[in-house]
């Protein structure tokens, strides 16, 4: 989003406790913030805006952030149907004289795989890399979590879930069964409507990881999932990128660990056929979904999960 005023972005900078800005040349980079993510949130979002009080433009061309296993810049984008899914930003123009927002629901910086967790206050080093101003050193600070309804998930949709096991207000878990079982019957709880059914396969199952292929009104996708004490629970929903060792490499796993579920994930796809894989591998961007119903609102993105995928 472009401003033609910094004013606004200073008032938002400044509705935060504690507001900082970083300048280098004619760049101001105001309040680089990340609103505290969930305790075990493998993710984070970071923003801030970025002013060019100058006559030339630039262009930020990538984000380092060594708390985290990858970072890099996303856009969001809401589609018709309500589902935010974020998308790889390869940069961002920066005009002269004007002011960029990267901020909720827009572009971010996101952080894959942290490998410490945050806390409120926390100061995170990061270098921006600009086209003309170069590599420039700021730290997020880590604000409240944002107070918005992040989580709001479409309860009436659960109680035609097959298994019925999910509870509203509860965190969504599925016992009993195997794990294929049990991440089948929590992806049908949790994405499936009566006028569109959900089919759930292949599902590949690595000890506490997952990645369940899903397919719903001729679209389908990759699901990746997570086990923890509650039980599995998805943690996003992508598509091509969910069969790549890189991928889930950021997501935390170790390399052997990375490459042994994307071969398992490839040889259980190839089995399933082409036109499954191409189905799955149309699913565009990435949605994080998160365990529903803990309380915990902080995902940093602003997502609809009512409407499934
Ligand atoms: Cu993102």
């Amino acid at each position: 989003m472009r401003l033609t005023s910094i004013f606004l972005a200073l008032a938002l900078a400044a509705s935060s406790a504690i507001a900082h800005d970083i300048q280098v040349g004619d760049l101001e980079i105001i309040h680089p913030a990340i609103p505290l993510p969930p305790p075990s949130a493998p993710t984070a979002a970071g923003y801030m805006a970025i002013a060019n009080n100058g006559t030339h433009p630039d262009r930020l061309i990538g984000v380092e952030v060594p708390i985290a296993k990858s970072s890099s810049l996303h856009r969001t984008e809401v589609s018709a149907d309500g589902v935010a899914r974020m998308l790889p930003l390869e940069a961002a123009d920066i005009p002269a004289d004007d002011t960029v927002l990267f901020e909720q629901g827009a572009m971010h910086v996101m952080l894959m795989g942290l490998s410490a967790p945050l806390h409120e206050g926390d100061m995170v080093p990061a270098t921006l890399i600009f086209q003309h101003a170069g590599r420039v050193e700021v730290e997020f600070m880590v604000d409240p979590a944002d107070g918005m309804d992040h989580g709001t998930m479409d309860h009436g949709a659960m109680d035609h879930s097959a298994m019925g096991h999910a509870q509203a207000d509860g965190p969504m878990s599925v016992m009993g069964g195997t794990d294929a079982e049990q991440i089948e019957a929590l992806l049908k709880a949790q994405f499936e409507r009566p006028e569109a059914p959900l089919t759930v396969a292949p599902i590949t199952v690595q000890g506490s990881v997952a990645v369940a292929g899903w397919s719903q009104d001729g679209n389908g996708g990759r699901a990746f999932l997570r086990k923890d004490d509650h039980g599995w629970f998805v943690e996003l929903c992508s598509g091509e990128s969910l069969v790549l060792p890189a991928t889930f490499q950021s997501m935390g796993l170790g390399h052997a660990e990375a490459n042994r579920l994307a071969a398992s994930v490839n040889g259980a796809e190839t089995s399933a056929g082409a036109d499954l894989i191409a189905r799955l591998n149309a699913f565009e961007g990435t949605v994080i979904i998160g365990r529903q119903g803990m309380g915990d609102h902080g995902h940093g993105h602003n997502e609809d999960k009512a409407h499934g995928h």
